[in-house]
């Protein structure tokens, strides 16, 4: 099995290997654990960095002393163990003063009190040496169409994350911010629901450079779109801030299963895009390979550890077999016979103009549609069955 190193960047929630199995079917499985003791044991397990919400740490509802005295143990399991925190999050979908939403509730009162939560949080991480805030915004929607006005919604998430951009300039912080989009769950509809429509938004910003995605594999598939093509997007807009990886089975409610226990074809693109799809085969995304997962409510301690090796593995392995599938010359054969390469050429000549375009009889007079009917095909299909022999180990 491949080791981990830091250069990596595997990093967890601090609520993902601490999920107690909690589900709204039955009550907690396992004991919480404690923050040293998760920081210890992700060290051990080859992790990079941890990541955290405010409530992960400290409940909601700590006194500052309470509040203090957690950060403080956090720093010593930190400076022990050598591992970072390159991202942190506000909890804004927990407490019962939430159950509207935060940024987004109809209650003013609640909106203002949840952008002083997102504000200490943010002085915390930028403290604590994080370069991204990450904001899943769970909460922030509705059950009912007529129970929340979107337009007005959208407006103060907007207004929201303007002003937090205004802060974090204003302090001088080197920090930028990554919008998680989710379909649903815990709300019927969550605003903001898929990459696509974060992108829009975040287009209407008056700080968009500050702004980015953090998009997990299961929010997206949960809306039955293609998690590699969406990542892909992202990248193309310069907007892969982030990223959560986990796994999903289908259509279903949230399973945020070990990354590669869901669609492992999917996940296999997706390494390999992330790994080998930069400029001249490099990496495509540089930052955090963030596991947002949570190990099965079945499972005791030991079974919470192998399941969070498990994601390292899987993304390890699936980086060697993308490399694999990349360095094969049928592999290359392939993409070529596919045309896959062809599709970087650009459509029109360089200059040429609507005239000389008009003018080529090869374009439209000269060229023959009919010829397509029983002419060659593509061969995708032997593409991805040489995917899936790579990914099988197979060659
Ligand atoms: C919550 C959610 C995740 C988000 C986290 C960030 S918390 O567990 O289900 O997908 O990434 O707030
Ligand atoms: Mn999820
Ligand atoms: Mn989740
Ligand atoms: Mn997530």
């Amino acid at each position: 099995m491949p080791t981990p190193t830091p250069a990596d960047k595997f990093t967890f929630g601090l609520w993902t290997v601490n999920y107690n199995g909690t589900d709204p079917f039955g009550g907690p499985t396992r004991p919480s654990m404690d923050v040293v003791h998760v920081v210890e044991k992700l060290a051990e397990i080859g992790a990079y960095g941890m990541t955290f919400h405010d409530d992960d740490l400290f409940a909601f509802g700590s006194t500052d002393a309470e509040r203090q005295g957690q950060i403080d143990r956090l720093k010593g399991a930190l400076a022990d163990t050598g591992l970072k925190i390159p991202m942190v999050t506000t909890n804004l979908f927990s407490a019962p003063v939430f159950k509207d939403g935060g940024f987004t509730s109809n209650d003013r009162a609640v909106r203002r009190f949840a952008i002083r939560k997102v504000l200490r949080q943010i002085d915390l991480g930028a403290e604590l040496g994080a370069e991204t805030f990450v904001m899943w915004g769970g909460r922030e929607g509705a059950e009912y169409d007529s129970a929340k006005d979107i337009r007005q919604a959208l407006e103060r998430y907007r207004e929201a994350v303007n002003f937090l951009g205004d802060y974090v300039v204003s302090k001088g912080y080197n920090l930028r911010f990554a919008i998680e989009p989710k379909p649903n769950e815990p709300r019927g509809d969550i605003l903001l629901p898929t990459v696509g429509h974060a992108l829009a938004f975040i287009d209407s910003l008056e700080r968009p450079e500050l702004v980015g995605l953090n998009p997990e594999v299961g929010h997206e598939q949960m809306a039955g779109l293609n998690f590699a093509a969406g990542i892909a997007q992202a990248l193309y807009h310069g907007k892969l801030f982030h990223i959560d990886l986990n796994g999903q089975r289908g259509i279903k409610y949230d399973q945020d299963l070990v990354f590669g226990h869901g669609d492992l074809h999917n996940a296999f693109a997706l390494v390999d895009l992330l790994e080998n799809g930069g400029p001249n085969g490099g990496q495509a995304y540089e930052g955090p390979r963030h596991f947002d997962y949570k190990p099965s409510r079945t499972e005791d301690e030991s079974g919470v550890w192998d399941s969070a090796k498990a994601n390292i593995q899987t993304y390890l392995l699936l980086k060697e077999r993308a490399k694999a599938f990349r360095a094969d010359p049928e592999v290359q054969a392939a993409l070529e016979a596919a045309r896959v390469v062809e599709l970087a050429q650009p459509t029109f000549g360089e200059g040429e103009t609507y005239d000389a375009f008009v003018a080529d009889r090869s374009a439209y007079e000269d060229f023959d549609p009919s010829a397509y009917l029983g002419g060659k095909g593509f061969g995708f299909v032997r593409l991805q069955q040489l995917a899936t022999e790579h990914l099988l180990g197979a060659r």
